[in-house]
């Protein structure tokens, strides 16, 4: 088996009754597999719902450790659409001639760094690093700001895995209080000044709604993008001629990230809230339990996905739903596919090939499922080309 597969779990379980189960932590979770049901239900926001208890549809929940409502994440239609009409240009400013020259500068950066060295841990050496420069650029704030993140390690407020740590995800809390505290005090130009400068229905946004965002902005585009990256690297390593395709025609490069992000997933799935007794898939669900959209096994759905569990590059027909489906599809979903179509570029401009020397992988546990999202280390040597 290749070290960069990532094996699709859910296969049996959606061929039988495309269904999953999880108990997560007390509040079972009720896992849609298949693409068109996934797709049904985020669009039925009103029977499942994201406006639940803050933390409640992330899966595992993180009700224990957060009070904060994430917006516009944890919020449904209506309101939803006023505070998305909010964040909405602010994140699409990655497609901005300015933005991605500084995002490309940063990217051959750090590539041209990895080529110097003997070895590179991706994880923490790599990708921790591109993620938290880059998010310097969708904050709009200082560049030294990264090295306050990256000091917190990848697991300063991991999600996956039973390891909720309420302690650290207060270091990210007390961190964005303090930004905010700042931002109040001498407004800028970044995120947390344009937020608090917002109205919603004519009232300047509380300081709690502007902790929302942020919260989500930080944790939302963190481990999914930290694993986007590793993986892709993993994928090239065994996949050389992807990137001498890639070099050979750049005009793939668009579909090569769509292609990677379907078959990664790094979000694997995302909860709603049943607010009345239904059913999904034919089974029965009560009021107040949860149900969980499963986008990664939605993204190998043999109905719409031919060969799913192969990397395709140049895959014609790509409906995937690894940035969600409907009302409440990825907010950061500009900025992450701008740092992998640049990244893929600058890959396949710079790098020859690359050696993987150790590994350790990153295996979610949902119960009746085990699945590989990523890795926690990949120890690698980058070879320039000559
Ligand atoms: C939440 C979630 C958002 C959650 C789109 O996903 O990402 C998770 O990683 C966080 O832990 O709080 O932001």
């Amino acid at each position: 088996m290749k070290k960069s597969e990532l094996k699709d779990p859910f296969e049996d379980a959606r061929k039988a009754t495309g269904l999953g189960e999880m108990n997560d932590q007390n509040d079972p979770v009720k896992m849609v597999l298949g693409l068109k049901d996934v797709r049904k239900c985020a669009h039925n926001w009103k029977t499942f719902q994201s406006g639940a208890t803050p933390g409640r549809i992330v899966v595992p929940s993180e009700v224990n450790i957060r009070t904060t409502r994430q917006i516009p994440f944890e919020v449904d239609p209506p309101e939803h659409k006023a505070y998305r009409a909010l964040v909405d240009t602010w994140f699409k400013r990655p497609l901005e001639e300015e933005y991605t020259k500084k995002l490309t500068a940063q990217i051959d950066a750090i590539v041209e760094d990895v080529l110097t060295k003997d070895t590179v841990e991706v994880v923490e050496q790599f990708s921790l690093r591109l993620q938290s420069r880059a998010l310097t650029l969708l904050l709009n704030t200082p560049y030294e700001e990264a090295n306050t993140w990256i000091g917190w390690g990848t697991h300063v407020f991991r999600s996956e895995g039973e390891a909720l740590d309420g302690d650290k995800a207060n270091l990210l809390y007390d961190y964005i209080d303090e930004q905010i505290t700042e931002a109040i005090k001498n407004p800028g130009a970044d995120l947390y000044s344009v937020l608090l400068q917002s109205e919603k229905d004519g009232k300047k946004l509380t300081r709690e709604e502007v902790k929302g965002v942020m919260i989500l902005t930080f944790a939302g585009g963190r481990d999914t993008v930290i694993n986007t990256v590793t993986n892709a690297i993993a994928y090239f390593a065994e996949h050389p001629e992807s990137l001498k395709q890639l070099k050979a025609q750049p005009e793939t490069i668009t579909k090569a990230v769509e292609e990677l992000i379907r078959y990664f997933s790094p979000l694997t799935q995302m909860g709603r809230v049943v607010t009345e007794d239904t059913q999904v898939c034919e089974h029965a669900v009560k009021a107040d339990t949860r149900i969980s959209l499963c986008w990664a096994s939605a993204n190998r759905d043999e109905k719409t996905f031919e060969n799913p569990n192969e990397i395709v590059l140049d895959r014609k027909v790509n409906p995937h739903v690894a940035f969600g489906f409907g009302t409440h599809n990825c907010l950061g979903a500009t900025h992450a596919r701008q740092i992998m179509r640049i990244l893929l570029a600058t890959l396949s401009e710079k790098v020859d090939t690359i050696s993987i020397l150790d590994y350790k992988e990153n295996i979610e546990d949902l119960d009746q499922f085990k699945r590989k999202v990523g890795f926690d280390s990949l120890t690698v040597k980058f070879n320039a080309k000559h």
